[in-house]
């Protein structure tokens, strides 16, 4: 009787990766096993408050009850029909994401990339079919330093070296602003003009936070030009900077909202495109599609990702926590802390070159028991889940400190 083998350790499990898994990442040193709320834990049973929570997509904390019992009770029932036949969890989560966004359609996807994607290919359409752009000639304008994803598109129209170098021929159509311009937005649309394509707050970039004023003059820009507001709110979306989509800080309403991450509450993938009828209209059968793209799990999952968002509770943390999260960031400015920007759960911190790299305050933060990730060169990206407590946030606000306090 051979005994079963025994469990690997996490350097064992790291080590065995090295040959046999793609060299996209190069992931902290530390291999998750279990997670709860805002705590995980390693292989050999360390624990770690995550203040990455997915990138945004664990706004909700690691398995929220409400949304693991959704979970488990669909997977006792339907997983998966493709969208050949009907299922009995779509249209209920179409309506209450539509309420939710203040928006009429939904086209359900995956991932945010394809999301992304299917709102590129909608805003082309609609500009041919409603505005009526010459075929094949339709523009759409977004904003340097931008991160939509990683598809061949998609980094088609990025401005980061590293996720372009070597993924070419590149997609054509699309004309880069600064973000945060206005003069420059105007001088960039016109009459071939689809969309403007922008994060509210740019993620990837550091959280940066345009000026007051910008988002409501993207929309009134889009409007006198005729052309589509698309709000990327894959990241900034769904509670995180304490509204239901960062746009509500302006009050200005998109005509088409892009959503993904926390929108599948941590447990699968679900996106989605969420426009205007007129906008979403545009697509008759045949014409775009995908195999899981509201799929029975994904859809009764969402619904409770959205019937949470409907409470208020998380956005109402996400203020609240963010006031603590942005004084206690202030009292680290001078101690290591060159600048930040944040709003709501959500932070960029730069931190002074000489105290490390970002990657290097990670693996410090790590060693401490923090778990963050760092973004260009000496930014940290603080964003916890929503479900975060008052001390566990002081915590590690400390904890950053103390990393912060002692030389490189
Ligand atoms: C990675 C960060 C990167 C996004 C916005 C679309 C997508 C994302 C605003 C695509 C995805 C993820 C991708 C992941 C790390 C993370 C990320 F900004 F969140 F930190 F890379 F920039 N729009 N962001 O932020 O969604 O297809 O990934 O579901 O690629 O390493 P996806």
């Amino acid at each position: 009787m051979t005994s079963a083998p025994r469990p690997r350790s996490s350097a064992e499990l790291i080590a065995a990766e090295e040959p046999v898994l793609a060299h996209n990442y190069h992931p902290l040193p530390v291999v998750v096993a279990r997670a709860e709320g805002a705590w995980v834990e390693d292989v050999e049973g360390r624990r770690y408050l995550d203040m990455l929570a997915g990138y945004s997509a664990l706004n909700f904390g690691h398995r929220h009850p409400a949304l693991i019992e959704a979970a488990h009770r669909q997977l006792d029932r339907l997983t998966l029909t493709s969208r050949a036949f009907h299922n009995d969890r779509l249209a209920r989560f179409a309506e209450r994401l539509a309420a939710l966004t203040g928006l009429d359609m939904v086209l359900p996807m995956n991932t945010g990339a394809e999301a992304v994607e299917s709102g590129i290919k909608v805003a082309r359409k609609w500009a041919y079919d409603v505005k009526g752009v010459p075929a094949d000639r339709a523009t759409i304008v977004v904003a340097a330093d931008n991160f939509h994803g990683r598809t061949t598109t998609i980094v088609s129209f990025s401005t980061d070296e590293t996720a372009r170098a070597g993924f070419g021929p590149f997609t054509p159509g699309f004309r880069v602003v600064p973000y945060n311009d206005l003069a420059a937005l105007e001088e960039a649309v016109d009459e071939t003009t689809a969309a403007v394509l922008i994060e509210p707050i740019q993620g990837e970039a550091g959280v940066l936070i345009p000026d007051d004023g910008y988002l409501a003059g993207v929309r009134e820009l889009t409007r006198r030009a005729g052309c589509l507001f698309v709000a990327d709110e894959i990241q900034s979306g769904l509670g995180r900077t304490g509204r239901t989509l960062a746009v509500e800080h302006e009050s200005v309403v998109p005509d088409m909202v892009l959503l993904g991450k926390a929108l599948g509450g941590g447990i699968v993938p679900v996106s989605a495109v969420v426009a205007r009828r007129e906008v979403l209209q545009v697509l008759h059968p045949g014409e775009h599609g995908s195999t899981f793209g509201g799929n029975p799990l994904a859809a009764a999952v969402g619904t409770a990702v959205v019937e949470l968002l409907e409470t208020g509770e998380f956005q109402r943390r996400a203020a609240e926590l963010g006031v603590v999260l942005r004084e206690g960031l202030e009292a680290l400015v001078g101690k290591g802390v060159t600048g930040f920007r944040s709003r709501g759960l959500w932070a960029g911190v730069d931190v002074d070159p000489a105290l490390g790299t970002g990657r290097e305050v990670s693996e410090r933060l790590m060693r401490e028991g923090i778990l963050v990730k760092d973004t260009h060169g000496s930014t940290v990206r603080l964003a916890p889940p929503l479900t975060v407590t008052a001390d566990e946030l002081l915590e590690a606000l400390r904890t950053l400190e103390k990393v912060l306090s002692r030389q490189a």
